[in-house]
């Protein structure tokens, strides 16, 4: 299974995405697709969403000291509900929807997550540091949020002009 990943504008993903209540093969052949598709954009985090799939799905795999990543390290999360949060922390964020565009964004800093994994069977993490801000990032997209919607208006203004630009530049030298 190839997938392609959805960028802004798309509508796709401003969708809501729905619970999952199979843990079976469909699901697990997306799972590796998604993480064939994060690993081949240079990604630490993807949501089913971004792939076209409208469910609570997403995926995160944080780099090690030395910025390697490894299957160790990939956490597949299904159905996830923050259930603990506190503290505030501020990281420049991108996004594989949105290339080529950072921008510092304040999010909690610690996290309790109950989820579930790939066979259903519950889970639950406490999570700080980047994986806290890789779950808030990706638990947004199963809302139809992205971390540009949490800009303020001048920057979300500036974004909308300069990605036109760099969208305007990718057409015409296709
Ligand atoms: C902290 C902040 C945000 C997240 C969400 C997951 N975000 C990503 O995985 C972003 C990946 C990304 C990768 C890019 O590609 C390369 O660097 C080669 C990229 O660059 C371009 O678009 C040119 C932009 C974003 C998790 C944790
Ligand atoms: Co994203």
């Amino acid at each position: 299974m190839k997938l392609t990943i959805v960028e802004y504008p798309d509508k796709r993903l401003r969708e809501k995405s729905k619970i999952v209540e199979k843990f079976n093969e469909e699901l697990h052949t997306l799972l590796d697709a998604m993480n064939e598709a994060m690993m081949q954009s240079n990604g630490i985090g993807l949501a089913a969403i971004q792939v076209g799939h409208a469910i609570q799905v997403l995926i995160i795999n944080i780099p090690d000291e030395e910025n390697q990543q490894s299957s160790e390290n990939l956490i597949e999360m299904i159905n996830p509900t923050i259930i603990e949060k506190s503290g505030e922390t501020t990281y420049q964020e991108g996004c594989l929807s949105v290339p080529k565009f950072y921008e510092d964004i304040v999010r909690f800093e610690k996290l309790s997550v109950s989820y579930q994994d790939r066979e259903g069977n519950t889970k639950r993490v406490e999570a700080d540091g980047l994986l806290s801000i890789a779950i808030q990032h990706e638990i947004d997209h199963l809302n139809g949020i992205l971390f540009i919607d949490k800009l303020s208006y001048p920057r979300r203004k500036k974004f909308e002009k300069e990605y036109k630009k760099l969208q305007k530049e990718k057409k015409t030298s296709k």
